[in-house]
């Protein structure tokens, strides 16, 4: 079986996500809003102009457009000083040998970003070349919880959604896998992903072999 698998960036093969928290922190505080650990869940996967969309929603805040666009260049420059200082270490725990497995095995991978900066980061990290397609943040126009990004890079690896396997650490990403008709395997905890199909702590925890007898049908 020709199995498709992609990846999200932030959260399951870097931990940009607590980089993005920090910098939308700073950015809710100038709109006098205190952007909480919880309320942050929601903006995980979710593009910078939605994000911050849904900030000033929480916030009750109405800017300018000039405002808000200095808001969301402020963040992504802010952001980017601590992407920056990334090195290889930061690839989280077993997810690039898994990949690596993957491939060996000849199974066709993707990376499936909401990110503008996926490719500066996976390059940053030294694994851009790991994958046969990337599909990011440039290249679709509707963000996560819509299917978009998932369903151009199955297109991409020329494997039939109900073959591809998501991993995802948000709330939204996995919702967007689901709704792609793909088996979504959640990284972080149960209580917050209670969508996926199977949610594991780290990439460490999860087999080649037992995602190769997974299929959506199964659990859907
Ligand atoms: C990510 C993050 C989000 C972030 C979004 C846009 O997506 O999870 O928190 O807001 O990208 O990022 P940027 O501002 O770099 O374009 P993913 O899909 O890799 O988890
Ligand atoms: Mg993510």
């Amino acid at each position: 079986k020709n199995l498709g698998l992609i990846f999200d960036l932030d959260g399951v093969i870097v931990d940009t996500a607590k980089f993005h928290f920090l910098a939308w922190k700073k950015a809710a505080e100038e709109v006098g809003f205190e952007l909480t650990e919880e309320l942050n869940e929601k903006l995980k996967g979710v593009s910078r102009v939605d994000s911050l969309n849904k900030i000033l929603g929480w916030a009750g805040a109405t800017v300018s457009p000039e405002k808000f666009d200095e808001m969301a260049a402020n963040k992504n420059a802010d952001y980017l000083t601590y992407v920056d200082k990334m090195t290889s270490e930061d690839i989280l725990p077993g997810v690039e040998s898994f990949i690596r497995e993957a491939k060996a095995k000849g199974y066709p991978v993707a990376l499936g970003s909401a990110s503008k900066n996926a490719p500066g980061i996976l390059k940053h990290v030294g694994i851009y070349d790991l994958f046969d397609t990337i599909v990011d943040g440039n290249s679709v126009t509707k963000a996560k919880p819509d299917p978009e990004v998932f369903t151009v890079a199955a297109k991409a690896l020329n494997v039939a959604a109900t073959d591809c396997v998501v991993f995802e650490d948000s709330e939204a990403g996995i919702e967007a896998a689901n709704n792609a008709g793909m088996l979504s395997i959640g990284l972080g905890s149960k209580d917050i992903l209670t969508e996926a199909a199977y949610v594991f702590g780290e990439f460490t925890e999860i087999e080649l072999s037992f995602i190769e007898t997974q299929t959506t049908t199964t659990n859907t």
